[in-house]
C-alpha cells in the first residue's frame, strides 16, 4: 500500500481496507497504537478515521468526487447538478487553505478599512443583519479553474472536470448599502476580502487567499454579504458565517468566512491576486508557451457555458423512444440568449428551450426533446450563446499557464438499442 491516507479518502477503499486490516496495523501504519483495539467489534470504523470521512464532515452527497484533503477540494459530477438551486449536499467545495475551527458567531466582526474609507468601521454579525435591507438571490459560483483536467499540456492545480460550479439561493445584505454607511472617498477602485481560513504552512502572518472585484462589481444590487444560503446558516465549508458573493465572477471572489473588507484606492493586492493566480495572457498564445507576469490580465466576467445534468453520461434508451435532456446555463455577468443541442457531432444544431434567469447572475435552465434516427451510439453536445452572440467554443479554447476558464461544449455519452 503506497500512500493510504489518500486511498482512504474513497470511503468503499476505506470499507474495505479496514475489513482486510486489523486495526491494530491499521494505527500503527497512521503511527499511533490503538490501546485496547481487541475489544472493538469487527467492522466498527473508528471516529478518527470517520473524521476524515469529507462526505460526512461537509455533509456531502456520496456521488461527489474528492480531488484533495490538504486543502479539502471536492466536486459534482454533472448528473448531481441537475437541481434548479444548488443544495448543499451536491456543491463543489474548493478551499485554499483551512477552513476555521471554533467559529463563535456572537463575536463575529466585519471591519470595512483600507486607503478609501473615511474612517474604518466594525459591524458585528447582528448588527449588520438588523441595520441593513435583506435581499436573496440565486447566483452562480464557477471556480476559475472548471474544466483544467482538459488542457493539454497540462495545468498544475486541482484537476476539476466540469463540476466546480453551483448555483444557491444566497441571502444576505448589500455591499454597497455597508459601503455607503462607512463612507468611502473619491479614490476607491477596488475592494479586497480578508477571511478567518488559516494558512496551509499554519504562519499565522500568511493569507489562504485575499482576492477582490472592482469598485464597480461591488457596487451591484446582487454583490452580498451573505449569512445563509439555501434560506439556512451557511454552512461551514461554505463560508459560515458570512460571506461575500460576487456571482458571475471566478468563484473565488466571493470570500468565504469573511471578517474584513479592505476598499483599496488601487487594485487589491492580498494572497493570489497576484499574476499567474486567477489570470489569464491578455493575448492569446500558443499552447505551453511562457508568458511574462505583466502579460497575465485578472479575470472578471467568467465566460459562456452550460453543463448537461440529465440524464448521466452513458444512459441507455431503447429506439423510438424520445429523449428529454435538460440542463444549465450561465455567462458571467451575462445573460444567456440561446442554447442549441447537437446529436451529430455539432453537424446540425436544435434549438433547446431556454428559461430565463430568476434572477441576474443566476444560471438558466434548458430542456429539450430529442429523437434517435436508428440505433446506435451518439452523443448529445450543448452549445450556450450570450447575449454579445458568443458562444461556446467545441474544443478547449485559449490555453493558459494555469488552466482557467476552459468553456469548451459539454457533451453526454448515449446509446439507443
Ligand atoms: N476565505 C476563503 N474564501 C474562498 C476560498 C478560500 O480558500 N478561502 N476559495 C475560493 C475559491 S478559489 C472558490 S472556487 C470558492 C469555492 O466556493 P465553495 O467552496 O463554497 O464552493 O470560494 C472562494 N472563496
Ligand atoms: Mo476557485
Amino acid at each position: 500500500m503506497k500512500n493510504p491516507s489518500a486511498d482512504l479518502l474513497n470511503p468503499k477503499n476505506r470499507r474495505e481496507f479496514i475489513k482486510k486490516t486489523s486495526l491494530a496495523s491499521l494505527c500503527t501504519l497512521f503511527g499511533i497504537d490503538l490501546v485496547f483495539s481487541k475489544n472493538i467489534p469487527k467492522d466498527y470504523i473508528p471516529l478518527a478515521f470517520q473524521d476524515a470521512d469529507p462526505f460526512a464532515l461537509f455533509k456531502k452527497n456520496k456521488e461527489l468526487i474528492v480531488l484533495n484533503n490538504k486543502p479539502w477540494n471536492m466536486e459534482a459530477p454533472a448528473h448531481l447538478l441537475d437541481d434548479a438551486v444548488t443544495p448543499s449536499s451536491k456543491m463543489f467545495v474548493r478551499n485554499n487553505g483551512l477552513i476555521p475551527e471554533n467559529i463563535d458567531v456572537n463575536s463575529w466582526t466585519l471591519t470595512i478599512d483600507g486607503e478609501a474609507v473615511k474612517s474604518p468601521k466594525s459591524y458585528t454579525l447582528q448588527e449588520l443583519k438588523s441595520k441593513f435591507k435583506q435581499y436573496t438571490y440565486q447566483l452562480t459560483l464557477e471556480c476559475g479553474g472548471n474544466g483544467r483536467s482538459e488542457f493539454y499540456p497540462p495545468a498544475s492545480g486541482n484537476q476539476w472536470k466540469v463540476g466546480a460550479v453551483s448555483c444557491a439561493k444566497w441571502t444576505g445584505i448589500r455591499l454597497k448599502d455597508v459601503l455607503e454607511d462607512v463612507g468611502i472617498n473619491s479614490n476607491a477602485v477596488y475592494i479586497g476580502y480578508h477571511a478567518a481560513d488559516k494558512h496551509l504552512s499554519g504562519d499565522p502572518a500568511k493569507e489562504p487567499i485575499s482576492r477582490g472585484v472592482p469598485l464597480a462589481k461591488a457596487l451591484q444590487d446582487e454583490t452580498l454579504l451573505a449569512f445563509a444560503m439555501n434560506d439556512e446558516d451557511i454552512p461551514l465549508a461554505h463560508g459560515y458565517p458570512l460571506r461575500l458573493v460576487a456571482g458571475g465572477y471566478p468563484a473565488s471572489a466571493s470570500g468565504k468566512w469573511l471578517n474584513r473588507i479592505s476598499v483599496r484606492d488601487r487594485v487589491h493586492d492580498g494572497s493570489k491576486m497576484e499574476s499567474p493566480s486567477y489570470r489569464v495572457p491578455c493575448q492569446p498564445v500558443a499552447p505551453g508557451e511562457e508568458v511574462a507576469e505583466d502579460q497575465m490580465c485578472i479575470i472578471e466576467s467568467m465566460p459562456v457555458k452550460s453543463l448537461i445534468t440529465y440524464p448521466k453520461s452513458g444512459a441507455m434508451i431503447n429506439q423510438g423512444r424520445k429523449l428529454e435532456v435538460r440542463g444549465h446555463a450561465w455567462a458571467g455577468e451575462l445573460e444567456v440568449a440561446s442554447l442549441e443541442i447537437s446529436i451529430d457531432f455539432g453537424a446540425t444544431w436544435k434549438k433547446a428551450k431556454l428559461d430565463r434567469p430568476v434572477n441576474r447572475l443566476a444560471w438558466q435552465h434548458f430542456q429539450a426533446t430529442i429523437d434517435f434516427p436508428q440505433k446506435g451510439y451518439y452523443e448529445v453536445w450543448a452549445k450556450a450563446t450570450d447575449q454579445n452572440g458568443i458562444s461556446q467554443p467545441m474544443l478547449v479554447p485559449g490555453w493558459n499557464p494555469k488552466g482557467y476558464l476552459n468553456n469548451a461544449c459539454h457533451r453526454i455519452a448515449i446509446k439507443v438499442s
